[in-house]
């Protein structure tokens, strides 16, 4: 009888996966069938393996993936930490394309607004523009407030991302004392180990995993329509219910319960004028491609 269990595939080097299944790990190959398919294991995949002796197994099936990261190339996020400061001062314009990618992956958004050690005034920002779409944590990755991230981490499968130095390595370390004793830290430049792989990993915290690589590929915005960026942003979505047209833009069409909401103080004016700059760069490069 072959003795088949399931797993989270932590890390890949050369062939070689890691596979956590419960607290132990276990070295996998993965046959060549897999290869030729565009389906190859991932970082972050759940599979099934044989259970063969002292800690090997063979990869016998990738279970169906949620979502698929390209840098880093990782499988199955469950959540994104999209890290904020008052120190770089906040880009919203990059805010807002994380979490309009986190919309369409299905990935929850948590925005930690870090070096809350410090005066700090991108909290009330921050909730202004994301309150009503997003848990916002206050932390500082200098003290033991990173624990209020236990319970956004447990069970999941979680990634960083944001601007560079407002934390996020950081945090990672913080997270991750272990890491640190045996790799002598993530760079900071990089986000990785300093002297261990080029390749993201899975690391279990709090009983759930953190991905070492910060989630660049949800930083840009990737094959979305002008005319459905709206579709994405979850508070215009709720109050366009009342707009004169269902197809509403939100831009030039009236009787418009987006504008009216801007005009009324409910929907955060900032928010509303970076949604229109991000539809007309869309649009404009729309017009370039034909
Ligand atoms: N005061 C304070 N400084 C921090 C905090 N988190 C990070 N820093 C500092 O901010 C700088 C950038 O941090 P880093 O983790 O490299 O940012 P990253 O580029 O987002 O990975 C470093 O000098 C850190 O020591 C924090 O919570 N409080
Ligand atoms: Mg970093
Ligand atoms: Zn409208």
């Amino acid at each position: 009888m072959k003795n088949i269990l399931t797993g989270t595939v932590i890390k890949a080097v050369g062939g070689v996966f890691t596979v956590m299944s419960g607290d132990k790990k276990y070295t996998c190959f993965s046959p060549k069938k897999f290869r030729y398919q565009d389906s190859d294991v991932l970082v972050g995949d759940k599979v099934q393996f044989e259970d063969l002796h002292k800690g090997k197994g063979v990869v016998t099936e990738i279970l169906p993936r949620k979502n698929k990261l390209h840098r880093p190339e990782i499988a199955n996020v469950d959540v994104c930490f999209l890290t904020l400061a008052s120190e770089p001062s906040p880009d919203l314009y990059l805010a807002d394309k994380v979490l309009i990618n986190c919309f369409q992956e299905q990935i929850e958004p948590i925005i930690l607004v870090n070096k809350c050690d410090l005066p700090n005034n991108a909290l009330q920002l921050v909730q202004d523009n994301y309150g009503k779409i997003a848990t916002i944590l206050a932390i500082s990755a200098m003290d033991d407030s990173v624990l209020k991230l236990k319970e956004y981490i447990s069970g999941k499968v979680v990634c960083f991302a944001g601007q560079s130095a407002v934390g996020k390595t950081s945090i990672l370390n913080a997270l991750l004392p272990d890491l640190k004793g045996q790799v002598g830290g993530l760079s900071a430049k990089t986000g990785r180990g300093t002297h261990t792989t080029r390749h993201s990993s899975l690391h279990k915290v709090f009983d759930g995993f953190v991905v070492d690589t910060c989630g660049f590929s949800l930083c840009d915005l990737n094959g979305i329509r002008s005319d459905e960026l709206r579709l994405y942003l979850d508070d215009f979505v709720t109050i366009s219910h009342d707009c004169k047209f269902t197809s509403c833009t939100h831009t030039v069409e009236p009787d418009c319960a987006v504008k009216k909401a801007v005009e009324q103080g409910v929907l955060c004016k900032g928010r509303y004028d970076r949604y229109v700059e991000e539809y007309n760069e869309l649009k404009d490069a729309e017009k370039h491609q034909y």
